[in-house]
């Protein structure tokens, strides 16, 4: 078998590379090689990241002593799995303690080249410090991965995502100047701006579109609105991340149908940054393959820790083959996915998460016995005939039982909705298996998602909200 390309830590790659044109492949060893061949070098590669943080950072130091393992212990990825999580909150403990990038950090202040951060509006937020040489990394990985979406040299791509603290969109624009594209980093969220990128998109036709799913359905209907045909703007790919949408079949397919697109799922969590090394390719449209030697995925269980066999759901725990900056061994993402190994049309012989990441562990529903995730709310929604394309999730106690609440837009006038009412509240209710209250109210009367969707409102006083 041939070397595989470029393999080497610290990850440094030939800034001039490009495949052969006509390679469906960016690194056709790395990407079709026996697996079983690939992980034995990624088994290596894991001891060699764990010696790195071992000696350049004092969290990963404490952490292993106290769990009584060192790196050269993890001979085989059954002693890997006996390494234990690091948690967010972890993360955020250390930033507290030693500030403001944590002790988990292996390089110096002046070799930081970009500081993003989680943007929620509560609680602490975690800064993410990444490296000049990770940056470089991080480009070039997403380009790989971009090249397998079918994305080209000389591409326009639309990034139309929140560029500030967001990592997801300059993830998307370094890979995109990478790959020698052109770039149009248009953001999203001010005021007016959705209108707008409908005039830019019509007018430079971009081969290539990222941003979060709920976005791209909310500028199909700013389209509407502004009576532009979104498949006017010729797009080629969209690819997507940062919540679930993409691999929701009916969410999917309202993306497909409004801009004539390819859809590609992809994205982990900011902290693995290159974030896309879970990603669709042009061959293998749907779900995700895991490109095992860019991030090292395992879907586990989410009590142990330990991996789950092929078929089955766990929480997916990610580590870094190639970053220094802040390294993550065994991060726990708290997401549901389920994983197979099975043969991909495109030809990587990489594990497929075939239905995507579903949601995080912390939003699914728990009512009367019964597990609701929110995406199957929305997956049954746009199938239904009339449903304005929004809707909220309010889940309550009321005495001692938990009841939930859908209210969903609906096109109709108000007056004429009792059969929508009732037909799409029982067929929401046998699609979940769990009794829902249906309410409709009047179409574009719910606020719309400019960046990740949040849909539901727990009222109950334990949940964590
Ligand atoms: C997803 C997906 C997906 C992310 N399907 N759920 O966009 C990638 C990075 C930059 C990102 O969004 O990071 P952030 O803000 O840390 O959020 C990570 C969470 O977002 C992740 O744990 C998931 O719950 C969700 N997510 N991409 C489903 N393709």
């Amino acid at each position: 078998m041939a070397a595989m390309e470029e393999w080497a830590f610290p990850a440094r790659y030939d800034q001039d590379y490009l495949p052969d044109p006509d390679s469906p492949y960016w690194f056709p060893v790395r990407e079709t090689m026996d697996p079983a061949e690939r992980d034995a070098a990624v088994l290596v590669r894991l001891r060699e990241v764990m010696e790195y943080a071992y000696a350049n950072s004092g969290f990963y130091r404490t952490k292993w002593d106290a769990a009584g393992l060192e790196p050269a212990d993890i001979t085989s990825f059954e002693a890997f799995e006996q390494v234990p999580v690091v948690t967010k909150a972890e993360m955020r403990e250390s930033q507290a303690n030693h500030p403001p990038f944590g002790d988990y950090t292996c390089v110096d202040r002046s070799e930081i080249h970009h500081i993003h951060g989680t943007s929620g509006t509560t609680g602490a937020p975690t800064a993410f410090a990444l490296g000049r040489r990770d940056w470089e990394v991080i480009a070039d990985n997403q380009a790989r991965i971009l090249w397998g979406m079918g994305v080209r040299p000389g591409d326009t791509v639309f990034v139309a995502a929140l560029f500030s603290l967001y990592l997801g969109s300059w993830g998307a624009m370094t890979a995109a100047e990478r790959l020698r594209c052109n770039v149009l980093p248009f953001g999203a969220g001010a005021q007016g701006m959705t209108a707008r990128a409908v005039n830019w998109l019509a007018r430079i036709r971009p081969a290539a579109f990222y941003a979060t799913p709920s976005y791209a359905l909310r500028l199909a209907e700013v389209a509407e609105k502004e009576k532009i045909d979104p498949r006017e703007f010729g797009l080629k790919v969209m690819f997507f991340s940062g919540e679930p949408g993409a691999s929701v079949p009916s969410v999917r397919r309202a993306i497909e149908d409004s801009f004539g697109a390819t859809v590609i799922d992809c994205g982990t969590m900011a902290e693995m940054t290159p974030f896309m090394s879970a990603s669709a390719t042009a061959g293998t449209p749907d779900g995700m393959l895991l490109w095992q030697d860019i991030v090292w995925h395992e879907v586990c269980d989410p009590e142990t820790f330990r991996t789950v066999p092929y078929g089955s759901e766990g929480t997916p725990v990610y580590t870094h083959l190639e970053r220094t900056s802040q390294p993550m061994i065994r991060l726990a993402s708290n997401d549901l996915t389920r994983w197979v190994m099975e043969d991909n049309p495109c030809g990587r012989t990489y594990p497929k998460l075939p239905d995507g990441v579903y949601g995080r562990i912390d939003d699914m529903i728990h009512i009367r016995g019964e597990n609701v995730y929110p995406t199957e709310v929305d997956n049954y929604l746009r199938t239904v005939e009339n449903y304005g394309g929004e809707h909220q999730i309010i889940v309550r106690r009321t005495g001692s039982m938990d009841e939930m609440i859908v209210r969903a837009e609906c096109t109709l006038p108000d007056g004429q909705r009792s059969e929508f009412e009732s037909s799409t509240g029982s067929g929401l209710q046998s699609f979940l298996g769990v009794r829902v209250t249906f309410e409709s109210v009047d179409a574009q009367t719910l606020e719309r998602a400019e960046h990740k969707s949040r849909r539901v409102v727990d009222e109950r006083e334990h949940t964590r909200r």
